[in-house]
């Protein structure tokens, strides 16, 4: 990887010439850094411009001293990414666990982390709502704002990066995690603090130095010690792109509107002014949050645009 700080450090440089496998752990551009499954790393180009590859993806590597290039993905069990009509950003393969995080602090754009929850769904990941700086003042408050998450079955930790991450311990073990969130909410500080070994591969100081922000320009992969678990570090973002999603795959992303698949009196409801719509009728019973309807219309009207614009 290029010396921009900008991934982790790469650590002890595997050795031996030839064919290996092992982890994408940092993903910059196209260029990578391979895991050689315990015994050192590789930083990698990518040969051909049909791929991409995103921390979390196990490959094959052409190992030399002169080159080392990436020439076989192995199947993936989903890619986490966000996408708009012009392009997409990779953020995890093969992941089992989104953990979006926020803290009191910065101003939480709730929009966004809807986006989130369907995202995880949609890849078939639990998702997780992490509610950091617990120990600054308000932060109770604050986190009771996000009890309609918890009843909608998503479970919400309240942590502290910088104080105790223990109740975030049991939920990562063995798990598949991609941390994500605006910028400053404390992903790489919780990452930190979860992983102590691995705090040295955080590229951060070296960025903080540069450019005086601490904060995450590229996606990096953290093992976890004892077993075969991990976490992908990824920069903040504003933005959340579902372009990837069909409508009908968004519309089975509203767990709460699971129950009632089928309930409409008309097969293609919309769940909007029709007679005999379940969803209108759950709303009206308070059993269903309106605004979690408005959403879905909201994303439904770009699901179907992005995929049949002529409409
Ligand atoms: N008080 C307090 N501060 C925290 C906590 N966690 C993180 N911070 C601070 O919040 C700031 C942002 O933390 P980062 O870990 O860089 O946030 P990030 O989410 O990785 O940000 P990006 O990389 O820009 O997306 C830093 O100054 C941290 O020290 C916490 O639990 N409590
Ligand atoms: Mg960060
Ligand atoms: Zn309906």
């Amino acid at each position: 990887m290029s010396a921009r700080g900008e991934a982790p450090d790469a650590g002890p440089r595997h050795a031996v010439a030839g064919r290996v496998s092992g982890l994408v752990v940092a993903a910059h551009r196209r260029h990578y850094v391979v895991d050689v499954d315990g015994d050192g790393t590789i930083e990698c180009v990518l040969k051909g411009r049909r791929m991409t590859l995103a921390c979390g993806d196990r490959v094959d590597v052409e190992h030399s001293a002169a080159t080392s290039a990436i020439v076989d993905v192995l199947p993936r069990r989903n890619l986490f990414y966000r996408s708009d009509a012009f392009r997409e950003k990779l953020l995890a393969a093969n992941v089992s666990q989104v953990l979006g995080v926020v803290a009191p602090d910065i101003p939480v754009d709730e929009h966004l982390l809807n986006r989130w929850i369907i995202a995880a769904e949609t890849e078939r990941c639990r998702f997780v709502l992490v509610v950091n700086k617990a120990d600054l003042a308000g932060s109770e408050a604050f986190a009771a704002r996000f009890d309609p998450y918890a009843r909608l079955g998503y479970p919400v930790l309240r942590v502290s990066a910088t104080q105790d991450v223990s109740p975030l311990r049991p939920w990562i073990a063995s798990q598949h995690s991609v941390a994500i969130g605006q910028s400053g909410m404390g992903k790489s500080t919780l990452i930190n603090a979860l992983l102590p070994d691995t705090q040295a591969r955080i590229g951060e100081i070296s960025q903080a130095l540069r450019s005086g922000r601490h904060t995450t320009s590229s996606t990096a992969l953290y093992r976890i010690a004892g077993n075969d678990g991990w976490i992908v570090d990824s920069p903040g973002m504003t933005v959340f792109g579902l372009a990837h999603c069909t409508p009908s795959a968004i519309e089975h992303a509203f767990v709460e509107l699971r129950d009632l698949a089928g309930r409409c009196r008309f097969r293609d409801c919309r769940h909007d002014t029709e007679p005999g719509c379940a969803v209108q009728a759950a709303v009206r019973a308070g059993r269903i949050a309106a605004q979690r309807v408005e959403l879905l219309h909201a994303l439904l009207r770009e699901a179907r645009s992005a995929h049949d614009p002529g409409r």
